[in-house]
C-alpha cells in the first residue's frame, strides 16, 4: 500500500492525451533522400537573408536517420499521443501523380514503432512544406493547389488511414497563409495582400476536400481535425475604436478560418474590411460547404496573446490584410521567452472559454504550446531550463482550470519534442524538452523533460 500523500494540485481526466509535437521540416533532415525534391521551404531557406544565420533544414534533427531512438526518448517521457507532420515532397515529390513508395515507407515505419511503443500517431498532412513544383505553378493562392491537396490526402488515407489515431489536415493555416504570402516572413516569401486572402480561402477548401478524401478510409475510432493558431485578441482598453481594432484581428486572424469550416459561410466584416483588395469572387458556388465538413476536433497552438489598439501599422507588408491601416500592436506587459513572446497563460484560458461558447459540442485539443529559452548546462551536465518548466506549469494549470469551467479539452501537445529548424530563426532559438546538440545529433533531456515526464505520471500538476 502507497502511504505517500497524493500532492496532485490539479488532476486531468483519466482518457487526457498527453503528447508532444514536431513537424517534418523542423527535424527531419535528409532533404534530398530517397525521392524528396525541394518544399517552399528549402527554397526560402537557401536564400541568402530570409533564415537567421543562411540555416536550412538539410540535417535538422536528422530525425529521418534517428526515428528508433526518438521514440524510445517518447517512451521514456510516457507520452500517449506523438503529433508529427508529413512532408509532402517526400510523398509526392512534384505535388502531382503516383507516390514515391519509400515516402510512404518512412511514413509507415514510424507509425508501426510508435504503435508498438502503445504511442498513438497524431499525423499532420500539411505543416507548410509545399513541393516547390506547385508554388512554381502558383502556389495557394491557385485554386488547383487545393485540389492537387486533397488528392495527396487520398494517398496518405491509402497509405495509413488503418492506422493513424488522428489526423490534422492543416497546421496553423493563418501562418501559411498571412506569413507565407502577405509580409513574406515565411515561404515562399511573398507580399501580396490579395494573394494572401486567395491562400487562406484555398486552405479552408483544401481542409475541406482532405476531409472529405480521409472520411471514407478511416479506422474505427479514428478521427479528423484541423489546426489554428487562434489570436487571443485583446483590445488596449473598451474605447469603441479599441473594440473595433481587436474585432478585425479577430476577423482576419480567427474567423477567416473558423467561420468556413464551422459554419460554411464567410465573417460578413472581413468582407467589408478587405473590399479595397478584392471582391472575393475567388469563391465559388460549394467551396464552403466542402469547408465546412464536419471534423472530430479543433487542434489550437497557443503561445501568446495579442493587444491591439485603434491606430496604423506600419507601411510595408502587412499579414494583417485589410486590417493594417487600422490597428497598432502593443507589447503585453510581462516576462518574455526567447523569442520575445510574452508569458501569459490568460491567454490561454480565455480562447479555451471563447471556445467552448462558441463552438459547443467540438473537442478541443492543444496542439502547441510551449517556450523557446536558452538552456544552460549544468557542471554535472545535465541541461537546466526552470524558465520552460514554469511556463508549461502556469499553461497546464490555465488548461486545467478551463476544464474545470467547461471547456472540453481532451489532450496537450508539447511543442517540442526536440530542439529543431525555427523557421526564419533558424536553430538560434530552442523550444524542445529534449537538448539536441546538432554537430553530433546528441540528444539529452532537459529538466523540462524529466519534468513533464513526471506530470504525465500522476496525470497532472502538484505543488
Ligand atoms: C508554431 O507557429 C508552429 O506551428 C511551429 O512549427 C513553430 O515551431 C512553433 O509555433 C514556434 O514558433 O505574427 O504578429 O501574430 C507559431 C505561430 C505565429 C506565433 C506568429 C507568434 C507572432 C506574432 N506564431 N506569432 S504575429
Amino acid at each position: 500500500l502507497d502511504a505517500r500523500p497524493d500532492t496532485t494540485t490539479h488532476r486531468f481526466p483519466a482518457a487526457f492525451r498527453w503528447g508532444t509535437a514536431t513537424a517534418a521540416y523542423q527535424i527531419e533532415g535528409a532533404a534530398a533522400e530517397d525521392g524528396r525534391t525541394p518544399s517552399i521551404w528549402d527554397t526560402f531557406s537557401r536564400t541568402p537573408g530570409k533564415v537567421r544565420n543562411g540555416d536550412t533544414g538539410d540535417i535538422a534533427a536528422d530525425h529521418y536517420h534517428r526515428v528508433s531512438e526518438d521514440i524510445a526518448l517518447m517512451r521514456r517521457l510516457g507520452v500517449t499521443d506523438y503529433r508529427f507532420s508529413i512532408a509532402w515532397p517526400r510523398v509526392q515529390p512534384t505535388g502531382r501523380g503516383p507516390a514515391v513508395q519509400k515516402g510512404l515507407d518512412f511514413y509507415r515505419r514510424l507509425v508501426d514503432e510508435l504503435l508498438e511503443a502503445g504511442i498513438r500517431p497524431v499525423a499532420t498532412l500539411y505543416h507548410w512544406d509545399l513541393p516547390q513544383e506547385l508554388e512554381d505553378a502558383g502556389g495557394w493562392p491557385q485554386r488547383e493547389t487545393a485540389h492537387r491537396f486533397g488528392e495527396y490526402a487520398s494517398i496518405m488515407a491509402g497509405a495509413l488511414g488503418d492506422r493513424v489515431a488522428t489526423w490534422t489536415t492543416l497546421n496553423e493555416p493563418w501562418c501559411a497563409a498571412f506569413l507565407g504570402y502577405g509580409n513574406g516572413v515565411h515561404a515562399p516569401g511573398r507580399t501580396s495582400a490579395l494573394a494572401s486572402l486567395r491562400a487562406a480561402h484555398h486552405f479552408n477548401l483544401a481542409h475541406g476536400l482532405a476531409t472529405g478524401a480521409l472520411r471514407g478510409a478511416l479506422s474505427p475510432g479514428s478521427e479528423v481535425s484541423l489546426t489554428l493558431n487562434l489570436h487571443a485578441v485583446r483590445p488596449h482598453s473598451d474605447s469603441a475604436a479599441d473594440l473595433d481594432a481587436a474585432r478585425r484581428i479577430d476577423a482576419v486572424g480567427n474567423r477567416v478560418f473558423l467561420d468556413p469550416v464551422f459554419n460554411g459561410s464567410l465573417p460578413e466584416d472581413l468582407v467589408r474590411d478587405t473590399a479595397a483588395v478584392t471582391d472575393w469572387s475567388f469563391v465559388l458556388d460549394g467551396d464552403l460547404e466542402t469547408a465546412s465538413a464536419p471534423i472530430d476536433s479543433l487542434g489550437i497552438n497557443y503561445y501568446s496573446p495579442t493587444v491591439v489598439a485603434a491606430g496604423s501599422g506600419p507601411a510595408e507588408a502587412s499579414p494583417w490584410a485589410g486590417a493594417e491601416q487600422h490597428v497598432r500592436f502593443l507589447p503585453a506587459p510581462g516576462p518574455r521567452t526567447a523569442m520575445d513572446w510574452p508569458v501569459d497563460a490568460n491567454g490561454l484560458h480565455e480562447l479555451l472559454m471563447r471556445l467552448r461558447d462558441d463552438l459547443p459540442g467540438v473537442p478541443l485539443v492543444i496542439t502547441e504550446n510551449g517556450a523557446a529559452y536558452d538552456d544552460y548546462a549544468d557542471p554535472s551536465g545535465e541541461v537546466k531550463d526552470p524558465e520552460r518548466v514554469a511556463y508549461l506549469h502556469a499553461h497546464l494549470a490555465a488548461v486545467h482550470r478551463a476544464i474545470e469551467e467547461g471547456a472540453d479539452v481532451r489532450g496537450y501537445f508539447l511543442w517540442s519534442l526536440l530542439d529543431n529548424f525555427e523557421w526564419a530563426y533558424g536553430y538560434s532559438k530552442r523550444f524542445g524538452i529534449v537538448h539536441v546538440d546538432f554537430a553530433t545529433q546528441r540528444r539529452t533531456f532537459k529538466d523540462s523533460a524529466r519534468w513533464y515526464a513526471e506530470v504525465i505520471a500522476r496525470g497532472g500538476l502538484a505543488e
